[in-house]
């Protein structure tokens, strides 16, 4: 402004010397370098945001269910190697009526504050009929009968591979019920059947936690 237009500058006479169609080799280069840069930028992997970070959830591996009745108690684990693997159910009931079947069901609710009947019914998240764990049409919670020796003690070792320690179907805090009865396993031909197994009253329950 002060006095610039008046002026010829060397470089002005410098550029018109040069073709103006030309543009001078430093533009060139400084513009190729700026998008190889912006290339370059584009394509290296870049760091996220902590709060955009997938954190492992943890895996809930064993569970542990503390039963008791009026008479009757027991201990029930339950162990899952990996969120999608079938669950070892494992455990001894003592003071059971000897030498008989007895219902053995994970139920909905982990709430014993009235005792064994407040667990609710057997878990049953697709609203399936009652039946055998070996059944396509059965509770997840239906798990057959556990068998007593003479002694009224029945100690079981099996594999579920609808019941799950994870995910949205977890058995975590729910509850695990012994029937003083034997589940029919849905074929007892009544409408009780096919909701309960017809196994009679509850002899003992527990809350399915977080093993230690
Ligand atoms: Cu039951
Ligand atoms: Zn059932």
């Amino acid at each position: 402004m002060l006095g610039f237009p008046a002026e010829k500058t060397p470089s002005m006479d410098f550029s018109t010397a040069r073709p103006s169609s030309r543009p001078p080799r430093l533009a060139i280069t400084a513009s190729f370098t700026l998008i190889a840069v912006f290339v370059i930028w584009l394509i290296l992997p870049r760091r996220s945001d902590p709060q955009d970070e997938v954190l492992p959830l943890p895996v809930i591996s064993k569970a542990v269910a503390v039963l008791n009745g009026e008479t009757v108690s027991g201990t029930v684990t339950f162990t899952q190697l990996f969120p999608t693997a079938p669950v070892t159910v494992s455990g001894e009931v003592k003071n059971l009526k000897t030498s008989t079947k007895h219902g053995f069901h994970v139920h909905a609710s982990g709430d014993l504050s009235n005792g064994c009947a407040s667990a609710g019914s057997h878990f049953n998240p697709f609203e399936r009929t009652h039946g055998a764990p070996t059944d396509i049409d059965r509770h997840v919670g239906d798990l057959g009968n556990i068998e007593t020796d003479s002694k009224g003690v029945a100690s079981f070792t099996f594999e579920d591979s609808l019941l799950s320690l994870n995910g949205p179907l977890s058995i975590v805090g729910r509850s695990v019920v012994v029937h003083a009865g034997t589940d029919d396993l849905g074929r007892g031909g009544d409408d009780e059947s096919l909701k309960t197994g017809n196994a009679g009253g509850r002899a003992a329950c527990g809350v399915i936690g977080l093993a230690a």
